[in-house]
């Protein structure tokens, strides 16, 4: 949408699009009409002025200058950057009658859609695109690839993606950080942790990696990947057994304590040391003080669960505020995700009552390679948008093997042109979210934040929602439907009857307040609101036994075939988010390069140097990086960071060569970090 008036001068709001928990409020200044300068908003309640360096210098990438202005047809072999331009008409043609021959010879199911979070607005994210391929009857995708498993698993227990609002943890006493790389990942909720820390709490980084993260807390437990429900059985094993916990609060909210306890009492100090690696003076420790410190708070983090146990991880970590109380108790309990506050109407925007056949299938984003070389049912054509996946999904070689297939049409809609682009027939030029309007939730504050165009649209740029509403119609659809404006779309997503939290949080509202928190400053007592089956906490869960699982929480080993010597966790890392901005020098700059962190022994042992170049492989591919040999991974465990480009380094680091489509036990969440390897000398 163009601008109807230009702003040249002067500083303005806006809101940070990304993928990122903390969605901060942004300041924006600008100079004869171009962004120079980018600061959090000071006004903001959680931003509170600070940002992270990615989006400081935010401008450089809006105006960078391998942004692609106009739509462009592939020239050359698929996999190369061959393309010519074209115009929008010329796109939309060839688009459309390719979705009309596919569904006419195949039936619309034949065409996928493939997006995820680059933009979190929820117009552009989750808005007229899904109304868009509902109506069309595309295969629905299963979107996945980041919190799937953990979520299904913390609302086991908890029954939504609730924990306590951010805002309250400044009142903490023990702060347990549970595989989250907080400082990278999640800075604002390390700025109020910071604050509870000057009022006495204690900080515990529990993970497999010891990273920034670790560096700022107090002190760091180092476990084995996978084994965290374990440890997490052995602290309630000791409140258990010491007699710490909270039978008043268990008797009232939660369901199931005596199986649970029957369960607890296998883990002993000992037994768990065997399963994590954690001395066993350390995990009765960390019961004890657990057991006696309230308020306690965790950040339950998504690293962890991006395990073959990822789900029954999550949902045990879960259940262990309820055995001391702390639920209800000001800067007590947990949090995986909080997107459960400020949901707003989906079925209103989304319409999935437009699908001609609700029952079409559904394809796995974990598992984007198989669904692409399946020979029965085939897709016939690809729809990327938000999303980079020749680089974010996993078992790369099969996702590219299915991408270069040359009967399959891929259509991808981005601001560069990034290694999907390399393989798509057409590619579309997407505006930057600061050209946009849009509303904006946070899947970790309870802040809504509208967010208004403060740039002319650049070149010939379409946001998503742009791109498929004119794509509908000009497929025929309902002008009713989809001939709407943006701001209709924010009312129809804000007009939620299923959720009071949203109680006067309206577009003009809005557009004066500029954000707004659901449920205003009184949320209901979180004990009145537990929205499971049996509206307590489910320490035994009736639901879970019917799924297949455990009822009780245990611990249930990784999947992964032991055939290669190393775990292998491939997470993100501080100056990229996902693989967005990893094609931008100065924070490539920062990250100076790919490295594999792999223990002294291990390196004595295999005779490698750190520094050196080495192949990391399995079956499923290889890679070839620089080691770096430390004491912050465990023997038998390696770390690398960062999702980067194919194409940015010699030898490359395309981590994801690596990593497994297998999903995890819950929610069909990924299992990337689930992955083993062996390290070869470099020939
Ligand atoms: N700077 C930056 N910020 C980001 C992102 C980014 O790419 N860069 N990505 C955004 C997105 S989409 C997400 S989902 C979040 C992810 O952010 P986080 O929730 O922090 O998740 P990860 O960084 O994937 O992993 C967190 C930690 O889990 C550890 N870990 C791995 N396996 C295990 C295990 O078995 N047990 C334990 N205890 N720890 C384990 C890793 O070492 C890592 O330190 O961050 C968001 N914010
Ligand atoms: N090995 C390994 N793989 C991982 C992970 C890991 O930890 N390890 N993390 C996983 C997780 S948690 C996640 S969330 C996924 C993230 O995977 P993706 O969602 O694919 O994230 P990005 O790599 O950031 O790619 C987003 C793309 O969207 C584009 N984009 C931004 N704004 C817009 C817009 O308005 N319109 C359009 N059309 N495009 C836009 C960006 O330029 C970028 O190319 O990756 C997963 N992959
Ligand atoms: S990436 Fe995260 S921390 Fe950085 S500005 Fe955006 S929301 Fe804030
Ligand atoms: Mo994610």
């Amino acid at each position: 949408m163009r601008m109807s008036t230009t702003i040249l001068n002067g500083t303005v709001r806006s809101v940070c699009p990304f993928d990122c928990p903390d969605t901060c409020g942004l300041s924006v200044t600008i100079a004869d009409g171009k962004i120079t300068k980018i600061t959090g908003d000071a006004a903001h309640p959680v931003t509170r002025g600070a940002i992270c360096n990615k989006v400081r210098h935010l401008n450089e990438r809006v105006y960078h200058p391998d942004r692609f202005l106009y739509p462009m047809r592939r020239k050359g072999p698929k996999g190369t950057l061959d393309f010519e331009r074209i115009t929008w008409e010329e796109a939309y043609e060839e688009i459309t009658t390719g979705m009309k021959n596919i569904i006419s010879e195949q039936g619309a199911q034949a065409i996928l859609p493939y997006s995820f979070y680059g933009n979190m607005g929820v117009l552009n994210a989750e808005g007229m695109d899904r109304r868009f391929f509902h109506r069309l009857g595309a295969s629905q995708l299963d979107r996945t690839i980041c919190n799937a498993a953990g979520a299904a698993g913390y609302a086991y227990t908890m029954g939504a993606s609730m924990g306590i609002d951010p805002e309250d943890t400044v009142h903490t006493k023990l702060f347990l950080i549970w595989g989250c790389n907080l400082v990278s990942t999640n800075m604002h909720q390390t700025m109020l942790a910071a604050e509870a820390r000057k009022n006495g709490a204690e900080i515990i980084h529990i993970d497999v990696h010891r990273n920034r993260t670790s560096a700022w807390a107090d002190r760091f437990i180092h476990l084995r990947p996978g084994t965290d429900a374990a440890l997490a059985l052995g602290m309630m094993h000791v409140i258990i057994r010491d007699g710490l916990a909270d039978q008043s609060f268990l008797e009232q909210h939660a369901l199931g304590f005596d199986d649970l306890t029957a369960e607890a009492v296998r883990y002993t100090p000992e037994y768990v040391e065997n399963i994590t690696g954690v001395p066993a003076a350390e995990v009765e420790e960390l019961g004890r003080l657990y057991g006696t410190t309230s308020p306690s708070f965790i950040r339950i983090g998504n690293g962890l669960q991006h395990h073959d146990n990822g789900g029954m991880t999550v949902r045990t970590i879960a259940c262990l505020p309820a055995l001391t109380g702390q639920w209800g108790i000001r800067g007590g309990g947990a949090m995986k995700g909080n997107g459960w506050y400020s949901r707003l109407n989906a079925r209103k925007i989304e319409r999935p009552d437009l699908m001609p056949d609700p029952n079409v299938r559904t394809v796995s984003m974990n598992q984007l390679g198989d669904a692409l070389l399946a020979t029965a049912n085939p897709v016939k054509m690809l729809f990327v948008y938000n999303s980079n996946p020749a680089v974010v999904a996993p078992d790369q070689n099969r996702v590219r093997e299915g991408l270069l297939r040359n009967d399959l049409f891929t259509v991808t809609h981005d601001l560069f042109l990034t290694d999907t682009c390399k393989y798509s027939d057409i590619v579309l030029p997407a505006t930057s979210h600061f050209e946009n309007l849009d509303l904006y939730t946070s899947y970790w504050h309870l802040y809504l934040q509208l967010h208004e165009p403060i740039m002319e649209t650049m070149g010939e740029c379409k946001s998503n929602f742009t791109l498929f509403r004119e794509l509908a119609l000009r497929l025929g659809f309902e002008s009713e439907i989809f001939d709407i404006s943006e701001e209709q779309m924010i009312r129809e997503a804000l007009d939620s009857e299923n959720n009071p939290l949203l109680k006067g949080i309206t577009f003009e509202a809005l557009k004066e307040k500029s954000w707004m928190k659901a449920g205003g400053n009184e949320l209901p007592s979180f004990t009145t609101m537990i929205p499971t089956a049996s509206g307590k906490i489910e320490l035994y869960s009736e639901k879970m036994l019917q799924h297949g699982f455990s009822p009780v929480p245990v611990h249930t080993p990784l999947k992964e075939p032991e055939n290669y010597p190393f775990l292998l966790m491939t997470g993100p890392n501080h100056s990229f988010i996902n693989s967005t901005f990893a094609n931008q020098e100065r924070l490539q700059k920062l990250e100076k390069e790919p490295l594999l962190h792999m223990q002294l022994d291990d390196a004595a042992l295999l005779g490698f140097q750190d520094g050196e170049r080495v192949k990391v492989r399995n079956d499923r591919g290889e890679v070839e990086i620089t080691l770096r040999v430390s004491r912050d991974v465990l023997p038998g465990v390696l770390v690398t960071q960062g999702l980067w480009w194919d194409d940015q380094r010699k030898g490359h680091q395309a981590v994801n060569a690596l990593t497994p489509q297998r999903l995890a036990d819950m929610g069909g969440g990924a299992t990337f970090f689930s992955n083993r390897v062996e390290v070869l000398k470099l020939d």
